[in-house]
């Protein structure tokens, strides 16, 4: 029997389910919404259909273009790797109405590197100005996927995608970071994972440290003891190594496919030991130093006012030029003035000799690297000098009002991966303080100082110096994952960046480095996701 009682009991209950059921919808709608993507995108926009990855899905792409067979190369021996299964890759002209496409629009508006993805329930399509943008685009797209994909055979089935729409364009062009294979040396496997990792986050930089101090690590052959002599050991003891030639090319063809160019620095004046324990000529005393093993800074530099030292300038950063075909070259230009000099402590130079000689040593050098036709970098260091506005400062420590020349930010304090996360990190330095995720991630590189606009600044550089990391495992565990966050602030536009999503991001970023095999750092800020 219904009474008045129930009727209006019943019409509570529909009432109540009606609200319920909107709120789930409006919930699982915006669940779909967002996605956790480091860097942060432009914009995202998914819904609740699905594009499901099936075992004759193909990828069409114009097949003249070699670096779009290695972006489809790349994109089916991940999927191979983990599921067993690739993707056919079709000519453009095969495509039908299913399947993965790549598609190069030079009229895209967009910004250089810029792609958007289109995901229906048939086709995902990601077009971009340039090839870049369709390798930027995998890599959005692999982090719509189960991170599981990033391992190897983990039984994966129906592997569906949500549909949308994703547009994407990085905020500087400078999205780097600096390996220093001087104070430890690194095999060139070492060198390659390291790469195939920051291709993940869509770094495009990877600036070389050379030689210092502790090591000459690239063979030159005009002058060969600076690698058979001065490459022969490293911070510690151990036995060091050096990159003949062939490796050499052999990292920068590696990091070439994946969009990221080399920068190769040799660090002159300063930090020079290897070169003057190999020369005694290279010498304010013509006496040979010993090879040095230690960790200080400001223990050496070369004779500025010899011409011998312009001639081994000229000849490296000829063989240099040669051998790289990215636009810039480094030239270090940091800490040159030591404390002491000599064995025997003494300078052949006062102070104020060796600060103008630092200045006739940069600008010549800045001409010597000009006319291989490269573009010089240095540490901000080489402020002291007049620069030909090409000239780029990379800033580390030191104030540097704006002038002409661009930069790229790498502030101790900040972007620096060997400062430990906090005092119970075993490895790394605490001279600049610790860097945590928040330390190193909530930051504005257009804040750096007053008078800087956008345009000024080229981008962001992440160093780690390798005093203390010997092995790719340590590595790993300086790089991440605070490098998503330098890879973000290089990319996202600023106001699409927030700390705390920054950091749920992360968590999910967790189960991929997991599934690679990345010997990460557990942040206590992050709360990790358990795969179980
Ligand atoms: C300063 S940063 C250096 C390096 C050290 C580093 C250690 C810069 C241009 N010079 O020589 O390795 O500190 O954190």
């Amino acid at each position: 029997m219904i009474t008045p009682h129930t009727a209006h009991m019943n019409k509570l209950f529909k009432y109540i389910s009606a609200i319920f059921i909107i709120i789930t919808l409006i919930s699982c709608g915006s669940r779909s919404n967002t996605a956790s993507i480091i860097p942060k995108p432009v914009s995202v926009s998914l819904n609740n259909n699905y594009f499901t990855f099936l075992k004759d899905t193909e990828i069409f792409f114009d097949n003249n273009n070699e670096e779009l067979k290695f972006c489809g190369d790349y994109l089916s021996n991940i999927f191979k790797k983990s599921t067993g299964n690739g993707f056919k890759m079709s000519p453009y002209s095969d495509f039908k109405d299913s399947g993965i496409v790549f598609k190069l629009n030079k009229k895209l508006k967009t910004k250089d590197d810029g792609y958007k993805i289109t995901i229906s329930t048939k086709k995902i399509e990601i077009t971009a100005k340039s090839s870049p943008g369709i390798f930027y685009g995998i890599q959005t797209l692999l982090q719509l996927l189960p991170p599981e994909i990033m391992g190897s055979m983990t039984n994966l089935n129906n592997i569906s995608i949500p549909t949308g729409k994703i547009e994407d364009y990085p905020r500087y062009q400078w999205r780097g970071t600096m390996l220093d294979v001087a104070r430890h040396f690194f095999t060139v496997e070492e060198v390659k994972r390291y790469i195939d990792l920051l291709a993940l986050y869509k770094i495009n930089i990877l600036h070389l440290h050379l030689t210092d101090d502790q090591g000459w690590r690239i063979m030159i052959d005009s002058w060969p003891n600076l690698a058979l002599h001065g490459g022969q050991t490293e911070v510690g003891g151990g036995p060091g190594g050096y990159y003949t030639k062939d490796d050499y090319k052999e990292i920068v063809k590696y990091a070439q496919d994946r969009f990221i160019t080399i920068v190769p620095e040799i660090d002159m004046p300063g930090h020079t030991n290897a070169a003057l324990a190999s020369y005694p000529e290279l010498n304010m005393d013509g006496k040979a130093k010993p090879l040095y093993t230690g960790y200080s800074v400001n223990i050496s530099t070369l004779n500025t006012r010899s011409e011998v030292t312009y001639k081994f300038v000229e000849d490296v950063i000829r063989e240099i030029a040669e051998i790289t075909p990215g636009k810039y070259i480094h030239i270090g230009g940091d800490e040159a003035i030591p404390d002491t000099y000599g064995e025997s402590g003494k300078n052949t130079m006062s102070r104020e000799e060796m600060k103008a000689g630092y200045k006739y040593f940069i600008e010549r050098v800045e001409d010597i690297v000009q006319s291989h036709d490269k573009i010089m970098i240095g540490w901000d260091d080489i402020k002291a000098a007049d620069l030909d506005e090409s000239t780029i400062k990379q800033i580390w420590h030191f104030k540097v009002p704006p002038s002409k020349n661009k930069v790229i930010i790498s502030t101790c304090d900040r972007a620096y991966l060997d400062m430990k996360y906090h005092r119970y990190t075993k490895l790394g330095l605490t001279w600049a303080g610790y860097i945590d995720l928040d330390q190193g991630y909530d930051w504005d590189p257009l804040e750096y100082e007053p008078g800087y606009t956008e345009d000024m600044i080229l981008g962001i550089e992440a160093p780690l110096w390798s005093e203390t990391v010997k092995d790719v495992k340590d590595i790993e565990f300086m790089a991440f994952p605070r490098i998503l966050g330098y890879s973000e602030i290089a990319w996202s536009l600023q106001e699409n960046r927030d700390l705390n999503d920054y950091l749920d991001r992360v968590a999910t970023e967790g189960l991929r480095l997991d599934f690679l095999d990345v010997n990460y750092y557990k942040s206590e800020l992050v709360s990790w996701i358990n795969r179980d």
